[in-house]
């Protein structure tokens, strides 16, 4: 009788002669240790009952928490921005939260104000459960600049320092996780193929916020960028 070796061994030769759909034989992957699992802004503020909640944003907890049991390394992101920050429509008269602006440095979708520094609201989910993470990267804390990605502000020049401390530590290949798949995981995806990981982003771990046509723009943006989109199962 196959064992599940012998099953994938298997569905991994029938793949390579055409004869199993990629998709099942995108099961194989597993993460190495030039591998790092990203998880974006799972904050209170993001999940139910905060003042940006993604709606069906507490289940990509139970699903992060399973596939980081993969990861040697994990690095998490927490949003945190400064009371009255740019990208919040309280700081500008006559604005709405969802509205846009154009800032110095761009288009900016103004917000509900959301993941104050220190306060609740900015801090992790307490479900998650990921004892192993090495590193969180606070991001969007310069008053004037907004920042999704965790890489480089939304100026386009201003680094966090990430990409750095991921190839000091020989990190070659990114998954990416969290809240919100149209924002902050796909910003932060589309700027770790700039700076040359190879990157995937696992969709059952992420939801989006979709508005103004966001969701389906970011999921092209980061098909024509190379980023690999698959699922928490495909991850072995
Ligand atoms: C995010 C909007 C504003 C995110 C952060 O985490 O995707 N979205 N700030
Ligand atoms: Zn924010």
């Amino acid at each position: 009788m196959l064992d599940r070796r012998g099953v994938v061994a298997g569905l991994g030769a029938a793949a390579v002669a055409g004869l199993v759909p990629s998709r099942l034989w995108a099961a194989a992957i597993k993460p190495d240790d030039a591998s790092a699992l990203l998880v974006i802004d799972v904050q209170n503020c993001f999940l139910p009952g905060g003042s940006l909640a993604v709606k069906d944003g507490e289940q990509v907890v139970p699903v992060i928490n399973k596939i980081a049991k993969s990861f040697a390394n994990v690095v998490m992101t927490q949003d945190w921005h400064t009371p009255g920050h740019v990208s919040f429509a309280s700081a500008h008269s006559g604005k709405k939260p969802f509205e846009t602006i154009d800032l110095a440095y761009g288009k900016q979708v103004l917000w509900p104000d959301h993941c104050v520094q220190g306060t609740d609201g900015a801090a992790l989910s307490k479900d998650l459960a990921i004892p192993q993470a090495e590193l969180i990267i606070r991001k969007g804390f310069h008053q004037d600049v907004d920042s999704y990605s965790a890489f480089t502000e939304a100026d386009g020049k201003t680094t966090t320092g990430l990409a750095a401390y991921l190839k000091a530590r020989n990190v070659t290949r990114l998954f990416v996780a969290g809240l919100a798949t149209d924002f902050c995981v796909a910003w932060t995806a589309l700027d770790a193929r700039k700076a040359g990981f190879e990157t995937y982003v696992v969709e059952d771990a992420c939801r989006g916020i979709d508005t103004q046509g966001s969701l389906a723009k970011a999921w092209a943006d980061m098909d024509k960028a190379g980023v690999k989109r698959i699922k928490s199962s495909d991850i072995a």
